[in-house]
């Protein structure tokens, strides 16, 4: 039985022993984590022998309009485990294929290197990159889509390793340079630098929110219906409802044209502008109320009337609210009689 358990005991010594020496011949698997700027990571596992992609992107959209000016970061990896599989020359350490290695910024204007040592990391090989344009016009990183490092690497060995950014310095195109990094701080908290293992399928069409108040008078159960349509794309849509509020949500940058309205209340345009999450907010009047304090009397008489013997003048939604009557733009004392007959009760405008 102790001869059985022996032998046993051989079996299994040779049999790990064997599992060891086959994984330190050459196969196995790397958990390889990638890592951001701001720290979050992304982690998967590949097999030795397979090359990967990392895809890290800059989303600077809510800064100077995503324009930034000069940037100055690297890329470190671990090296017992990665090899760089882009091209280049390994005494300069120049990367060949810069335009896909650094798809916004390209070739004219990136200075590139790639060392498999890395001076102030030890362990850890580098992709350096940095690029200025001397110009307000910048890079446009305006969406999460727009990648800074498209980086290939190909697992040499079993492991663990980690790919890791940094940012040295980050800057606006504006005439200070404004820093977003400065000496690896992350100084505008609005930047992203999200980072993926895998090429987004298709991208997300992205749009912003245009949300607002809305305030209106008379009943509170009368439907406002709030329509916001693109003067300069076909962007379309209405939110009808009794609530005081409204929004719209992915609406692409571009003009448009809200428009407001409610039963016996006098519809009112807005122009939005949109290249950001918009607010907007929104007031709608009954008919004579040309104070546009929610209440037709005597004050908004007056002032259409003052308004008929030119002593005043009133313009856009003002004029709108005194011009009840008619279809011609214009306010006369017809405008000015059917105000007062409502404040008299003699015949209400609603
Ligand atoms: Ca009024
Ligand atoms: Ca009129």
């Amino acid at each position: 039985m102790r001869k059985l358990l022996s032998v046993l005991l051989a079996v299994l010594i040779v049999a790990s022993v064997t599992v060891v020496s086959f994984s330190a011949a050459g196969t196995g698997t790397a958990t390889v984590t990638l890592k951001s700027v701001k720290g979050d990571t992304v982690t998967k596992t590949y097999a030795v022998g397979e090359t990967f992609t990392t895809y890290t992107y800059l989303n600077a959209s809510q800064i100077n309009s995503g324009k930034i000016g000069s940037l100055d970061g690297s890329q470190y990896y671990t090296n017992s485990v990665l090899e760089l599989a882009e091209e280049y020359d390994p005494i300069e350490g120049d990367i060949f294929d810069v335009e896909t290695v650094f798809p916004v910024t390209k070739a004219a204007t990136v200075a590139s290197g790639h060392w498999t040592e890395s001076e102030e990391k030890p362990g850890m090989g580098a992709v350096y990159f940095n690029a200025t344009v001397a110009s307000y016009s910048g890079f446009k990183f305006d969406a999460d889509n727009k990648a800074l490092i498209i980086c290939r690497y190909k697992v040499k060995a079993a492991g663990t390793a980690t790919v890791e950014n940094a940012f040295t310095t980050l800057a606006c195109s504006d005439y200070d340079l404004t820093r977003i990094v400065n000496r690896g701080v992350i100084i505008n908290s609005n930047f992203t630098s999200p980072v993926a293992l895998s090429e987004p399928a298709t991208p997300v069409v992205t749009g912003y929110t245009v949300s607002g108040t809305i305030t209106s008078y008379l009943s509170n159960t009368e439907n406002v219906t709030v329509t916001l349509t693109g003067t300069d794309n076909n962007y379309t849509d209405s939110s009808v409802g009794t609530d005081t509020t409204y929004s719209f949500s992915n609406v692409p940058s571009g003009e448009y044209k809200m428009t407001v309205a409610k039963k016996d209340h006098v519809t009112r345009e807005y122009a939005v502008s949109v290249s950001a999450d918009t607010t907007q907010n929104v007031k709608i009047c009954p008919k004579g109320d040309v104070s546009n304090d929610g209440k037709v009397n005597i004050t908004d008489y007056s002032m259409a009337y003052a308004h008929v013997q030119k002593q005043v003048t009133l313009t856009d939604y003002r004029f709108a609210c005194g011009n009840v009557v008619g279809s011609a733009q214009k306010i006369d004392m017809n405008d000015v009689s059917r105000i007062y007959a409502h404040i008299n009760k003699a015949s209400l405008l609603f």
